[in-house]
């Protein structure tokens, strides 16, 4: 994908302001969505370096994080920097697939893939202990529980505990959560599109949404990493409604509470 490709439905992205064409030349509006053209994939996979992700430790040379269960992922920033990283908790169905499938576990530890410019490397091995830890894992929950900026991470495990990740930022990379609060639209602008241009002419962009993995619901308002950016030239939201609301010179690091205009 490159910098300028449109982010898919749901994905922010660090892509340069212009031009506005996505990877196939078709036009993209000012809310970022080619108007009226068919929706395409583009296989990039191999691109990202994604193939070469084991999905678990152990397994097959030719088995890869495309091919096995992991019913917990999103794609988060963790970090801040403006790129989307890949999250995973996993682990098989059946507590005793091992004595079918030897090449398979019912216990996993969880997978975080740091995204740098589109390209994935797996960074769980200095990103705290629990990524050693084997466990049935079947959902993750994403959001920001401290108010720090930083994403932090539930797990809810069969036959288990839940575990709960704080994220311990330290980064220094700067970042922006909104809170929709609809009129004409739903209560919490589930469904809005949102736009940002920061300070240095990126674009990003983002759906508001609590879906994610199986059994769990992520924080309903929506985050943003900046990277060095500490302004926000643009934000636009397109309100279920229908309604466009631009927002300009907002200061990075806040949580930031919007209403729908009315009619
Ligand atoms: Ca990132
Ligand atoms: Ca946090």
């Amino acid at each position: 994908m490159s910098q300028q490709a449109a982010a898919p439905s749901g994905m922010a992205s660090a892509g340069a302001h212009a031009p506005v064409k996505d990877s196939l030349s078709r036009p993209i509006t000012a809310g970022g969505f080619v108007d009226g053209a068919p929706v395409a994939f583009v296989d990039i996979t191999k691109q990202a370096g994604l193939e070469k992700f084991h999905h678990r430790s152990g397994a097959p040379d030719k088995r890869t994080i495309l091919e096995a269960p992991g019913s917990g992922v999103a794609l988060i920033d963790y970090d801040n920097d403006g790129w989307l990283d890949l999250f995973v908790v996993q682990g098989h169905v059946m507590d005793n697939i091992e004595l079918t499938e030897p090449s398979l576990r019912y216990l996993e530890p969880p997978l975080l893939l740091k995204n740098s410019e589109n390209k994935f490397r797996n960074v769980s091995s200095q990103s705290g202990p629990i990524f050693q830890i084997p466990m049935a894992a079947r959902g993750a929950a994403f959001g920001d529980l401290d108010n720090d900026g930083f994403i932090d991470v539930a797990i809810n495990c069969n036959d288990g505990h839940a575990i709960l990740l704080r994220n311990q930022g330290g980064s220094g990379h700067h970042w922006l959560l909104v809170q929709l609060v609809g009129s004409s639209s739903n209560r919490d602008g589930i469904g809005a599109k949102l736009r940002l241009v920061t300070d240095d002419g990126r674009e990003r962009y983002a759906f508001a949404s609590t879906a994610g993995s199986y059994l769990s619901a992520s924080d309903k308002r929506v985050h943003f990493g900046l990277g060095g950016s500490k302004k926000i030239q643009l934000l636009e939201i397109t309100w279920p409604s229908g309604r466009v609301q631009r927002l300009d010179a907002i200061p990075a690091d806040q949580i930031l509470q919007i209403h729908e205009p009315s009619r």
